[in-house]
């Protein structure tokens, strides 16, 4: 483990200490072991160094107490700040959208998740790119001359290269993961096209929602489902995995597990990871999985709302699930209104969640008597594929059937309302 100091500026924000505490927690995520904490209370943060002069001497003081060569800090600095507090230090800033990302990037595995997180990291460098003064000349460079399509005049600086270098990589970037999500767009208007309620779990890291995933797939999956991935650590989940659940009653539902959510979840990765999340942003209901037993979940549920604000998920219906119980006193499975205490390890509280999901999703339906001609069977089709049929007897010029439907489907097939 690297030994790190971290360090914040206390401006008087109610979440100070909630964030100061993610921030060790995240260092840790990154294999770091955090040697000491340094606060500064501030107006606002010092615009050329982050903190005062003063404080830096005291950082710099405990790097070398504690033979820490780095140092986290809790905001997203300028490039300025970056290097006059480094300069000031003798230490590494990082700062923390670096150190998130840097999280990312080593959990991603998808060929998808590695390019959001690679053209997050491209366009953070780019501000952060040292000026340089240094001439390149790019003919010289390039063996010179006359053929070069490149004619910059005299040359350009270091600075303007590397932008340009970076520049072109993050659209070849984004053009492969163009490429990647066309593919994937074809297998989302399937599963549109198939009509299905759709689900999405969403929250903060590592409060459970892979779990919960499992879960439902353990008790609701077909037996080829696969597991998605759970572990005790922040960032798990980097990719949206999409699950048909299955029911008896015909009435089964689409349920997908998303990325989870710290504060200040940099704008460049929340910006390459929109498709990742979109998923969250087209469903019918989101379940928003807390972690009951951490004793800053009520900044964790802020932090997830605030986030999905942010890439635009608003106005969807919401479940809030209590999750992790049994490290609790809080008796389980128990619901109230739109709220659910459980726990994602025990089966009775998952066939609870169903029980709250199916409420939610299917409120809205109806039982509806359609007549059906016999020229437009597939509309019949459809019926028994959508809704759930409840009657059905055939008359002279067509089937009549009864069945309970969303109000989608209610109003696609009006024209052939019984009254
Ligand atoms: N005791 C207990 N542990 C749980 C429960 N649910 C999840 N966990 C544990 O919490 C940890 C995180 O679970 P995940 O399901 O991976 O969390 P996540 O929300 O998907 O996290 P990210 O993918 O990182 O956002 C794992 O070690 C789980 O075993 C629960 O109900 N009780
Ligand atoms: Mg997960």
């Amino acid at each position: 483990m690297t030994p790190v100091i971290i360090c914040g500026a206390d401006l008087n924000q109610p979440d100070f200490d909630y964030t100061m505490q993610e921030l060790a927690n995240l260092a840790e995520a990154c294999d770091m072991e955090v040697k000491n904490t340094v606060i500064q209370k501030l107006e606002r943060p010092v615009s050329a160094s982050y903190v005062g002069r003063g404080k830096a001497e005291e950082i710099k003081t405990q790097g070398k107490i504690h033979d820490a060569k780095i140092l986290i800090v809790n905001d997203e600095l300028t490039p300025m700040q970056i290097r006059n507090l480094g300069d000031l230090t003798d230490m590494k800033i990082i700062d923390r959208t670096a150190l998130i990302l840097e999280i990312f990037a080593s959990r991603a595995r998808s060929k998808e998740a590695k390019l959001q997180v690679q053209i997050a990291q491209l366009r953070i460098s780019l501000p952060r790119l040292h000026t340089d003064n240094d001439k390149v000349k790019l003919d010289q460079q390039t063996g010179g001359g006359g053929g070069s399509f490149n004619s910059r005049g005299g040359g350009e600086t270091k600075l303007e290269k590397d932008r340009r270098v970076i520049g072109k990589r993050i659209s070849i970037l984004k053009k492969e993961l163009k490429d990647i999500e066309e593919k994937q767009n074809v297998t989302r208007k399937q599963r549109d096209a198939s009509g299905l309620r759709s689900v999405a779990l969403v929250g903060y890291t590592n409060a459970g929602k892979s779990t919960t995933m499992n879960g439902l797939l353990r008790v609701c999956g077909k037996d080829d489902d696969k597991q998605v991935f759970e572990k005790d650590m922040l960032f798990a989940t980097l990719d949206t995995s999409v699950r048909r659940l299955h029911f008896k009653d015909n009435k089964d539902f689409l349920i997908s597990d998303t990325v989870g959510f710290v504060s200040h979840l940099p704008h460049q990765l929340v910006q390459a990871f929109k498709s990742t999340l979109s998923e969250a942003a087209k469903a019918d209901l989101l379940v928003q999985v807390i972690d009951v037993s951490d004793p800053n979940y009520c900044d964790m549920i802020k932090t997830t709302e605030t986030t999905l604000k942010e890439i635009g998920v608003e106005n969807i219906p919401m479940i809030y699930a209590f999750n992790k119980a049994d490290l609790t006193e809080a008796p389980y499975p128990e619901i109230l209104g739109n709220q659910i205490t459980y726990s994602a390890k025990d089966p009775a509280s998952i066939e609870k969640i169903v029980e709250l999901i199916k409420e939610n999703i299917f409120k809205d339906d109806r039982i509806v008597t359609f007549k059906i001609p016999f020229s437009e069977g597939r509309y019949l089709d459809e019926l028994n594929v959508r809704g759930t049929v409840l009657e059905t007897t055939y008359e002279e010029d067509g089937t009549v059937i009864s069945a309970n439907v969303s109000p989608e489907l209610h109003s696609r097939l009006s024209r052939f309302e019984m009254h």
